[in-house]
């Protein structure tokens, strides 16, 4: 079956945004505030295992600044917070300081050539999506991508299958005509979840993920054209008892010298 559609991930996957934007991003915001929070990356990386940056801060604060909570105004002030470093995560990306990781571009044109539909499956914010994709493709290009499914427009965030679910819905297709592509396992669960085949590129912070149930594991995408995913997804057999994204990648199917099947 030909892919319909390729579902982006946005952070970790179109760039190192997290390095790049969201932890310096979250930090300077933490210093306005006159906070003496500062997220290392060592210790970033561990609090990535929760998705959204609000309830990354909650999670801060129930593990390290419990007074924090308690506060009346807790709520009121991690919003604040959160917004503060959005403005500054959009300044970052329109200042050029996130740029796309390898073959990102590439894949996205030749998806375009092919008339492959795109689309965004991301917890971050929609004003982060629409700031990197204007500064790295050019101002418009968010409308390549027909469905965007970002932020809190779905309550639960990844891992849940549910931004993935609400974007298959906009797209009106199935999972299995679709190909994921995530940078994490929080992410991979999720499109996994609702059944999508996914592909994941990992990056520093992602590097010991776990990536069961991945039809493939690569550096990033430097090499890697969209026949190659074609090829990849025709290895998933629709209609099985076996969840997509759990079958096992044939050998014939990878011809990337950075593959690295999950599964021989
Ligand atoms: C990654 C996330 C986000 C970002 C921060 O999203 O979990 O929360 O770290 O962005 P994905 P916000 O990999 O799904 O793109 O602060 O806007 O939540
Ligand atoms: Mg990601």
């Amino acid at each position: 079956m030909a892919i319909q559609a390729l579902v982006f991930d946005v952070d970790g996957t179109l760039a190192d945004t997290e390095r790049d934007g969201h932890r310096p991003a979250f930090n300077a915001a933490f210093a306005q505030a006159g906070l003496s929070w500062h997220w290392h990356a060592e210790e970033y990386r561990e609090l990535l295992a929760v998705a959204g940056g609000k309830e990354r801060i909650r999670h801060f604060c129930e593990q390290y600044d419990p007074d924090f909570l308690a506060r009346p105004d807790a709520d009121e002030l991690i919003a604040a917070l959160h917004a503060d470093k959005t403005r500054r995560y959009v300044a970052f990306a329109a200042a050029g300081r996130i740029g796309l990781r390898p073959g990102v571009a590439r894949l996205v044109m030749q998806a375009r050539a092919a008339g492959t539909r795109l689309a965004i499956a991301t917890t971050t914010n929609p004003e982060n999506v629409t700031a990197l994709l204007d500064a790295c493709f050019g101002p418009g290009a968010t409308s390549w991508f027909e469905v965007i499914g970002a932020g809190d427009v779905v309550p639960r965030k990844k891992p849940a299958p549910d931004i993935y679910t609400w974007v298959l819905e906009r797209l009106d297709l199935g999972p299995e005509e679709c190909l994921a592509i995530e940078d994490s396992a929080v992410g991979l669960r999720a499109a996994v979840a609702a059944g999508l085949p996914t592909v994941v590129t990992q990056n520093p912070y992602t590097m010991s993920d776990d990536t069961t149930g991945a039809l493939a594991v690569l550096s990033d995408l430097s090499t890697v054209t969209l026949a190659d995913l074609s090829t990849l997804h025709d290895t998933v057999h629709p209609g099985s008892q076996e969840r997509p994204g759990t079958h096992a990648v044939r050998s014939r199917a990878w011809t990337s010298p950075t593959a690295t099947p999950t599964s021989a």
